[in-house]
């Protein structure tokens, strides 16, 4: 592995890309996958914004001392307005994206990394060669350039790195930014905007002595995942913000690679929620908590009106059971074990303000599907996640490309009624890869790994499934495990909004719907859990 350095204890350090000089590793080394020659511009393309978006190596600032060497995405606005392409200060990240709905958007994307890479722009709806299909990766030194229309709703969506089993080491490194889309209907609300308008991006990083990213890459992380022991924040570490006495908006995303946040404030006051990963719900909601999985987005509202000046609020990530095998939740992250409670970021109030606007009571309309616009209401398609071992399967299959199977063939324009599922400690054997079969049925084969029921118990862990492509509705949740351990997460899933990643925890199954409208192509579906997902829990649907 180039770039890579093997470390006593703490897994590899990553980030140098001198070690990587002279042998960057060709994309697809050891792995059949067609390539797809780099889409150039279209003279026929009119673009409102067009940006150019630099993948390569960097040294920032994270901890005191020295400097860290991260990969990072550097924007140059070429045309526009100011506000597509802001760089948010002292970061790692990618500058934040704003775009409008309806906008025509044009990005450079040019690679100056030592190994292949390719953007997906998370969230987003459009066609396959603009999606950041592993396929469509580029080869250091080479440009691609995308180019389309944004068609979503207003609502905060993510941009990193797809490329072929390297999304975890790629994101982990740094390439990694928001987006943020706004429309008229959102416009007409009159939310917290400007510097009223905070964006989070929480990530969670481990260093080395020398203040450089490390990171396990030995097995148990591409099992569980990777777990960091310093929460960052708009890549930095103890993230504090100053607030003025009025109403906020936090725009938060979950850029980790796989860890898992319970959002709640230390002095226990509701969370109110205006948004998710696709946009805003169609009325607030109060909640002690918010889950937030790899990939999930949540938009707050925070009154600090009537604090006073010299007070303060954290947000922490609560206690919580169940998500992670207690093995696992002991020997990864160090001392910020997942499911502990710690810090996040803290909000200090500074000063006064009199401005005292309250959310409207209706904040959007959501048009949902009817039942009769569902193609396949009596038949679901199935998503069944098996994680045993080292094997990280959907539906009884690791990724292939080109290995799309009757279910993943899906007409364009329809709407599909999808049923996702995690394994089942009390699982029988069996029925995997039945996929041209009907749904799989009362609990999940274990694929013939041939483990038991108590060894399978064990190894349950929460699965946060991200489908490319439209946003979907969630229609159905049931629960059949550890009631003890879901009350502790429970109250924390937001299913009234569009979604594009929900978090499937073990023993859930949930039903979704998913319009596959307007672009045929091959569209993942994937765990976002970003080592799962290079380990192979990934899948494609042929829109056709
Ligand atoms: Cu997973």
């Amino acid at each position: 592995m180039a770039g890579f350095h093997r470390l006593s204890r703490r897994g590899f350090l990553l980030g140098a890309c001198a070690a990587a000089v002279g042998a960057p590793a060709a994309y697809g080394q050891g792995h059949a996958m067609r390539r797809i020659a780099p889409n150039r511009a279209s003279d026929s393309f009119n673009p409102d914004v067009e940006l150019e978006l630099i993948c390569k190596c960097d040294v920032k600032s994270i901890l005191t001392g020295r400097p860290t060497r991260v990969w990072c995405y550097i924007g140059n606005l070429i045309k526009g307005p100011q506000n597509a392409l802001t760089e948010l200060p002292d970061t790692y990240l990618g500058p934040l994206l704003r775009f409008a709905a309806g906008q025509k958007v044009r990005i450079r994307l040019r690679n100056e990394l030592p190994e292949a890479t390719i953007t997906h722009w998370h969230g987003l709806h459009v066609p396959m060669l603009m999606d950041g299909h592993p396929t469509t990766a580029i080869d250091p030194g080479e440009t691609y350039v995308y180019e389309f229309e944004i068609r979503n709703r207003a609502g905060m969506y993510f941009y990193h790195p797809h490329t072929h089993e390297k999304t975890a080491t790629q994101v982990y490194r740094g390439l990694a930014g928001a987006i943020i889309v706004e429309d008229e209907e959102e416009r007409a609300l009159g939310l917290p905007s400007g510097e009223f308008e905070i964006p989070l991006v929480i990530q969670d990083r481990s260093f080395d002595g020398d203040n450089q990213l490390a990171y396990g890459g030995d097995m148990h992380t591409s099992m569980f995942g990777f777990y960091g022991d310093r929460v960052l924040v708009n890549g930095r570490c103890n993230f504090a913000f100053d607030v003025a006495s009025r109403p906020y908006r936090l725009r938060i995303l979950n850029g980790s690679n796989a860890r898992i946040y319970k959002l709640c404030w230390d002095d226990r006051t509701p969370l109110t929620v205006i948004g998710v990963d696709g946009g805003l719900l169609e009325q607030p909601e109060t909640r002690p908590y918010v889950m937030l999985a790899p990939a999930e987005r949540v938009d707050l509202l925070v009154d600090f009106g009537g604090r006073r000046q010299g007070s303060q609020m954290t947000m922490l990530s609560g206690e919580f059971y169940g998500l992670i095998p207690p093995m696992a939740q002991r020997m990864m992250g160090g001392d910020l074990a997942m499911g502990e409670e710690f810090p996040l970021f803290t909000a200090k109030v500074t000063r006064a303000s009199s401005d005292t606007w309250k959310p409207p009571e209706k904040l959007s309309t959501i048009r949902r599907l009817r039942r009769e616009q569902i193609a396949n209401l009596d038949d679901p398609i199935p998503i069944a996640i098996t994680m045993a071992g080292m094997a990280m399967l959907l539906n009884g299959r690791p990724y292939g490309h080109d290995d799309i199977q009757p279910r993943e063939r899906i007409p364009v324009d329809t709407a599909q009624l999808i049923e996702i599922f995690s394994a089942r400690g009390d699982a029988g054997m069996g029925h995997m890869g039945m996929m041209g079969g009907r749904m799989m049925r009362g609990g999940m084969g274990m694929g013939g790994m041939g483990m038991g029921g108590g060894m399978m118990g064990m190894m349950s862990m929460a699965h946060p499934i991200h489908l490319h492509g439209q946003q979907f509705e969630i229609i159905e949740r049931s629960f059949d495990g550890d009631e003890n351990a879901y009350d502790s997460i429970r109250h924390g899933f937001i299913d009234s909004g569009l979604k594009d990643t929900v978090l499937v925890a073990p023993g859930e199954r949930l039903r979704i719907v998913k319009p596959f409208s307007d672009f045929k192509g091959r569209f993942m579906y994937h765990c976002h859990n970003l080592e799962h997902e290079d380990a192979g829990m990934m899948r494609e649907f042929s829109v056709e």
